[in-house]
This record gives structure tokens, C-alpha cells and sequence, in this order.
């Protein structure tokens, strides 16, 4: 899936030391290449994206902050919002329409 891969390629791209997880410096420091990104903000888009409060975002929290189609906050912060791949000529929303 289009999200799964974005996510997984964000999630590396902001793991600076490679060890699986995002903590709070690491994602600070790829937040604040944006100047108009204020501790505070780095802060909420930490706080929001780990889930459980383990002061670590995991690939699944971070996956999962993905696909909520990111807060404001983090798009103030300068994240790429997800995109749906450019071949999918049908615009479906990425939640919500299910076929039963
Ligand atoms: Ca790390
Ligand atoms: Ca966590």
C-alpha cells in the first residue's frame, strides 16, 4: 500500500540512528529543518504520534499518525502530507468507504 511505504519511508528518513524508533530529539531535529517549527510544535507532533507515551514513536505509531492524514500541527511543521498515488485515477478518501 501506497501509505504503508510512505510511512515506512518518512519513519527511516526521521530515524537518524536506525534503531526502529523516533524519539523526541530525532523527530524535533527533522521538524525544525522548517524554521517556522517551534519547540512546542515539535513537542505536540511528538506527543500526539506516541500513542502509548513511551517517549518513543514506533514505526506502528508512526504509521498510524500517518494514515489520521496528519494534524495540523504537523503539517504546519512541514511533514509531506501523504498523497495518493498519482495513477489512481479514482479520488477515494483513505477511510471510511468500504465495500461489504
Ligand atoms: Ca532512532
Ligand atoms: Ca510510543
Amino acid at each position: 500500500m501506497a501509505t504503508e511505504e510512505h510511512a515506512r519511508r518518512q519513519s527511516n528518513e526521521i530515524d537518524a540512528d536506525g534503531d526502529g524508533f523516533i524519539t523526541a530529539s530525532e523527530l524535533k531535529s527533522h521538524l525544525q529543518e522548517n524554521p517556522a517549527v517551534s519547540d512546542a510544535n515539535a513537542a505536540q507532533t511528538f506527543a500526539f504520534a506516541d500513542a502509548d507515551n513511551d517517549q518513543e514513536i514506533s514505526y506502528d505509531e508512526f504509521r498510524d499518525f500517518i494514515r489520521q492524514g496528519f494534524p495540523g500541527v504537523a503539517r504546519a511543521a512541514g511533514l509531506p502530507a501523504p498523497r495518493p498515488p498519482a495513477r489512481c485515477s479514482a479520488a477515494a478518501p483513505p477511510s471510511g468507504a468500504k465495500h461489504g
